[in-house]
């Protein structure tokens, strides 16, 4: 790491638990310390010691049109040049909500938050009111943000520190959380003959993420909206990561699986605060002021949080985004896999359009339990390997890669030369 990083992160670890304000950017399951990002253009990071990197991380998924996009940066200014929030109505608000009915016809009513964890806590929260019932089903593995009800067998960050759970959850509380294994039919039908008029709403990443990259198995995300609908449970899909990545319309549009409510957060804020919860008119009306379930927000709909997400959204609103990202997806994921197979190394490439994980396995991965038998030291040796030689890859072997309409092919054949160079460095570590 260059000397300007260093200097940084020894302030940071002074003031902020980690030296970070979110953990998994601590780099603490693949080692090294992370270089402090300057600037952003396109599919490209510069830290503060002006090395760069093609990015693979795009912010953890919102970067779909690369950085400093020209055309949200130009938006995202105008909104600015007119005031930086007003605590009440205003018109972008009004076109956000309309590009993501308009994109996800389930969504009938929506409420904007300012972050996933804040969409999927409220989702919660309705589906308990509207059912009546407080027990709720996630899957393991799955990460829905940090509120307390989902903290029990959580992916993402909890994954890959190994953290069974979080301290300061009630007991009482994760008691009502029941977390089953994903890609597992049996254990659905099993959770509600077990829980029979009890359970409020089974949250889902349609296509998960958290443990890496994890698509659903044929026919499971109908199987959720049967079982749920005989049950009188809400299906929520929690889209924070899939929503406009995986389809403009997201999981539900790719898989065709209508759920009750849908969270959304990431792409929709074009890397600007954003989050949101909508569905079903009938549930939506129960949210305050309309019904009594409280929920609310200082900078909720915030005027340039909307113009960035807007302006995002305008930009893949097309059909031709999706082709690009599914071939340069599909390039890099076959390139990868060239380059291990020429190496020696066993991966397994878990890929959706334009986000994948490379597990390091040699059996495939589909669900938390065969995700977590990955080699975590050969990921940690691969990611150092990348990073030195300018390719900037999630930090954890439970995170998304993800693709942005701004990688061309070179950026990607690029890529894929620096992968084969790091694997020949792993493949002797992994023979040992
Ligand atoms: P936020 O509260 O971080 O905006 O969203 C929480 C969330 C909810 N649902 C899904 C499916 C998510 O992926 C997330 C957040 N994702 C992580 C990365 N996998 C954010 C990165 C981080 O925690 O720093």
């Amino acid at each position: 790491m260059g000397k300007k990083s260093q200097e940084l992160f020894a302030r940071a670890l002074e003031l902020m638990p980690g030296g970070v304000n979110s953990p998994v950017r601590a780099f603490r399951s693949v080692g090294g310390d992370p270089p402090f990002i300057a600037k952003g253009l396109g599919p490209r990071i510069y830290d503060v010691d002006n090395k760069g990197y093609i990015d693979y991380v795009g912010s953890w998924g919102p970067l779909i049109v690369g950085h400093a996009n020209t055309y949200v940066v130009e938006a995202i200014k105008k909104a600015a040049e007119r005031g930086t929030s007003y605590g009440a109505p205003s018109p972008g608000e009004v076109e956000l909500a309309e590009l993501i009915q308009e994109a996800l016809p389930s969504i009938e009513m929506i409420r904007m938050v300012s972050s996933g964890t804040e969409a999927t806590m409220s989702a919660v929260r309705l589906a308990r009111a509207f059912t009546g019932r407080d027990r709720i089903v996630k899957f393991d593995g799955c990460y829905h943000g940090h509120a307390d009800s989902f903290l029990v067998k959580g992916g993402s960050g909890i994954m890959t520190l190994g953290l069974p759970d979080s301290p300061g959850v009630p007991r009482e509380l994760a008691k009502l959380t029941l977390s089953i294994p994903f890609n597992d039919p049996a254990a659905v039908k099993k959770i509600f003959e077990a829980h029979p008029g009890e359970i409020a709403a089974m949250i889902v990443e349609p296509v998960v993420g958290n443990s890496g990259t994890i698509p659903p198995a044929e026919g499971f995300l109908e199987l959720l909206k049967k079982e749920t609908a005989a049950a009188g449970t809400l299906l929520i899909f929690d889209e924070v990561m899939t929503g406009f990545r995986v389809a403009y319309g997201g999981a539900q549009e790719r898989f065709r699986v209508r759920p009750d409510l849908t969270t959304l957060g990431k792409i929709i804020g074009g890397g600007l605060p954003v989050g949101a919860f909508g569905g079903r008119k009938d549930v939506m009306s129960l949210i305050a002021p309309s019904g009594p379930v409280y929920q609310a927000g200082t900078l909720s709909g915030n005027p340039i949080a909307m113009a960035s997400g807007s302006a995002t959204l305008k930009i893949i609103k097309n059909d031709s985004a999706y082709r690009e990202l599914e071939e340069r997806g599909a390039q890099l994921a076959d390139g990868i896999a060239r380059s291990a197979a020429e190496a020696g190394v066993p991966v397994v490439i878990n890929r959706v359009g334009s986000m994948l994980t490379v597990f390091f396995t040699d059996r495939p991965v589909t669900d938390d339990v065969t995700a977590g038998r990955s080699d975590k030291n050969a990921f940690a040796a691969l990611h150092r390997a990348l990073l030195e030689d300018g390719i900037y890859w999630p930090p954890s072997q439970f995170e998304a890669a993800f693709v942005s309409t701004t990688h061309s092919g070179r950026d990607i054949d690029e890529t894929i030369s620096v992968f084969a160079r790091a694997f020949a460095k792993v493949a002797a570590l992994v023979a040992s």
